[in-house]
């Protein structure tokens, strides 16, 4: 399996759940503002869209989106129980991975990270921010993990925590919120991913955005 992937962008939520399964891949890195392929092919060939992630699997299939490639990596390995595999709590799966993805993502980091988004775009991602952090908050209060266990939402929350202060997000404002961050960046799979995502990040040639 290829991810191609970003250092510290979104992408870095499989690898964490790759190493949380216990999975062997290929990490391609992708220059998301020149799409260019580290070997320096056209990453528009391998995703239009130009982002990442982007998983291609042994069987040479191409998936695209997050929240669909979080569920296929927790499939290859269901006995990493990185996602319920039935009954009602697949859905409350579901439901983390798509708040997180347009209310969190998209929502509130990609305008902030954007060098193109007007201000009045960051301002109104600020305004959301109160909002989505506020019920996080709410849900995370007197939790360990979104759902009984360290799921692949986990990697995907934390991945999407990780940005909050280069984008001036104070996550000390919603104190479950931030205590959850804290002890989840310790948990071994994301330490080791953030740790590796960094350095590569930093010994980048070029500025790389985030989201
Ligand atoms: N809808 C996509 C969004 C992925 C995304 O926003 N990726 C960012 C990195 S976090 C990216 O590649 N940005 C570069 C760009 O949009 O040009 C998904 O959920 O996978």
């Amino acid at each position: 399996m290829d991810l191609y992937f970003s250092p510290l962008a979104c992408s870095m939520a499989t690898r964490i759940a790759l190493y949380e399964a216990g999975l062997d891949c290929n990490y391609v890195r992708v220059d998301t503002k020149t799409k260019r392929v580290a070997d320096g092919s056209d990453f528009l060939a391998v995703n239009p869209m130009g982002q990442v992630p982007v998983v291609r699997t042994d069987d040479g299939e191409r998936l695209t989106e997050n929240t669909a490639i979080l569920q296929y990596v927790a499939g290859l390995k269901p006995e990493a129980g990185l996602a319920p595999q039935e009954g009602f709590q697949r859905h409350r799966l579901q439901q983390w991975l798509a708040f997180i993805t347009s209310e969190l993502h998209k929502a509130v980091f990609s305008p902030l990270f954007s060098p193109n988004s007007p201000e009045g775009a960051k301002a109104f991602a600020r305004q959301c921010a109160e909002q989505r952090f506020a019920y996080l908050n709410d849900a995370l209060d007197g939790r360990e993990f979104l759902l009984d266990r360290f799921t692949v939402a986990d990697a995907y929350l934390t991945t999407v925590l990780n940005w909050a202060n280069s984008t001036g997000i104070d996550l000390g404002k919603w104190p479950a919120v931030q205590a959850y961050f804290d002890r989840l960046r310790k948990w071994p799979s994301v330490a080791r991913a953030m740790a590796e995502e960094f350095a590569l990040y930093r010994n980048g040639k070029a500025p790389q955005t985030a989201a």
